[in-house]
């Protein structure tokens, strides 16, 4: 039965846990004003996200899609963590083993303090070239609406991984091996609507980890969690910490008190 807050369960389960994961979707950035893929914010003039980020929208209008991924970048530089993101840079620190695996491409989680982040769809703020892979930093469209290019005569993209392309394989195994070692499994922020992240669920159950899923609204796999929070992470992760006896503060360097 969804619960407005973490259970004394949970938090028992976490104070004799030694391995954490935590799988982070866009609601986990919501609360910083980066709008979610899904929700109603997630619309850009009238293009919804499935029909930009993939290879064929690049292929077919690469200026449209670094027109979007330019204005995102915009909202990510203004964005700043939130609650949610701290509790995750405090919780971090106090576990022998705290993974954290984001689908976010925002770096907020890194912003915050966290050391331990699997970007396995990549990271907005740098770009790469479509046919050689090099990683080039932040380089986008010039004023003049030219398109970056490599030197090997490629086209420069946003370095994240689009629909229909395949994960960083070295990440997804980090993720993967984490699923199977957690004792518990923080789904935050997430529909669960994007495979083979949302598939991470599966492989902790599996494993034997608590399930717990921090979503104001229910998902399409809330009844597969053993804990459902109905809450903004930015509330249900400063809960957890209080319950752990973690102090918060917004600087990452000191975290703990
Ligand atoms: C792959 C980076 C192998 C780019 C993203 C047919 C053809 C091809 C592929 C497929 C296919 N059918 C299925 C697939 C697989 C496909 C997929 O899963 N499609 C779905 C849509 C059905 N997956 C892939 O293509 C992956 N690759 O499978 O390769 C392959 C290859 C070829 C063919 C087959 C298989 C690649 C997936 C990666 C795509 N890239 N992003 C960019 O950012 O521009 S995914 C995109 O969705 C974002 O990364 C986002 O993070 C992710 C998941 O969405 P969410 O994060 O969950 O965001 P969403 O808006 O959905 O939900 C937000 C939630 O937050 C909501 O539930 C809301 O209630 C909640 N919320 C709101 N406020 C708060 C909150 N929660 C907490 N606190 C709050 N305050
Ligand atoms: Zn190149």
């Amino acid at each position: 039965m969804p619960s407005g807050a973490p259970s004394e369960e949970l938090l028992r389960r976490m104070k004799s846990a030694r391995s954490i994961l935590v799988l982070t979707g866009a609601g986990a950035s919501a609360e910083s004003g980066v709008p979610t893929f899904r929700g109603q914010g997630g619309l850009w003039r009238e293009f919804r996200p499935e029909e930009l980020a993939t290879p064929t929208a690049f292929a077919r209008n690469p200026k449209l899609v670094w027109e979007w991924y330019m204005w995102r970048r915009e909202l990510v530089r203004q964005a700043s963590p939130n609650h949610g993101h701290y509790a995750l840079a405090a919780l971090e620190a106090k576990f022998e083993e705290f993974t954290l695996v984001t689908q976010n491409v925002d770096g907020l989680h890194q912003r915050a303090g966290s050391r331990n982040v699997i970007e396995i769809h990549g990271n907005i703020m740098r770009s790469r070239c479509f046919s050689c892979g090099v990683q080039t930093g932040e380089v986008a469209l010039d004023e003049d609406g030219q398109l970056p290019g490599c030197e090997c005569g490629g086209l420069i993209r946003p370095d994240v991984v689009w629909f229909g392309e395949l994960l960083p394989p070295q990440a997804l195994k980090r993720a993967w091996d984490a699923a199977t070692r957690a004792q518990v499994f923080l789904s935050v922020g997430t529909s669960s609507a994007v495979q083979p992240a949302a598939g991470l669920a599966d492989i902790a159950g599996r494993a034997g980890a608590y399930l717990v899923e921090i979503n104001p609204e229910t998902t399409e796999m809330s009844d597969r969690f053993d804990e459902v929070v109905c809450a903004p992470s930015g509330q249900a992760l400063p809960m957890i910490c209080r319950g752990l006896g973690l102090n918060i503060t917004a600087d990452p360097a000191v975290r703990l008190s």
